[in-house]
């Protein structure tokens, strides 16, 4: 899915380090809201995690010739979870990327905005499902958002991992395994 003819501006950002996994541990009494926005966060600590185990080079990797790289595909994801929540909610505020960290090689800079987008999806999620408001387009309601976006990154991480394989960068199961698939399997309890 590629909407990046759609951006309209600009935004410098505060620098700082992502947490490494935002998970929280669901028990039995937690809210169903709760635990549907922990799966939200759970999928970004992936993400995360994953970008910070990319190999040194590894952003300009690409599957094929004129694919995405991976670099390409990291701003993709956080491009589309704003731009489809700008059409979704336009009574909402935000702020959608320019072009220019697009070829930004700053992993740090990269997993920061990564996260803050998380969070705007997060937040706006939230406040709709609390206040029973539906989504302007696209979706009945804003459960399927989020999951919509969660596939959507699934799909992008395979790609990652091709590419990364095809640039001779692969990263190992055993070094990818518990940021990534780790993070949807801690059982805390
Ligand atoms: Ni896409």
């Amino acid at each position: 899915m590629s909407r990046r003819g759609l951006v309209v501006g600009s935004r410098r950002t505060r620098l700082g380090r992502a947490t490494l996994v935002g998970a929280m541990p669901c028990t039995r009494e937690q809210p169903l809201l709760d635990t549907l926005l922990d799966s939200w966060d759970r999928n970004n600590a992936f993400l995360v995690n994953l970008l910070r185990l990319v190999p040194q080079g590894g952003l300009e990797a690409r599957a094929m010739p004129g694919s995405p790289s991976v670099l390409e595909l990291l701003a993709q994801m956080h491009f589309v979870r704003l731009v489809f929540l700008s059409e979704s909610t336009p009574d909402v505020t935000v702020d959608l990327p320019g072009e220019a960290w697009i070829h930004e090689p700053d992993t740090e800079r990269i997993a920061q905005m990564l996260k803050e987008s998380a969070k705007t999806v997060r937040d706006v999620v939230r406040t709709r499902l609390e206040d029973g408001r539906a989504m302007k387009l696209h979706y009945d309601n804003p459960i399927l958002f989020l999951q919509h976006m969660i596939w959507h990154e699934g799909y992008h991480h395979g790609q990652t991992k091709v590419a990364l394989k095809k640039a001779g960068l692969a990263i190992s199961d055993e070094a990818a395994s518990p940021g990534t698939w780790g993070v949807w399997m801690r059982k805390s309890t």
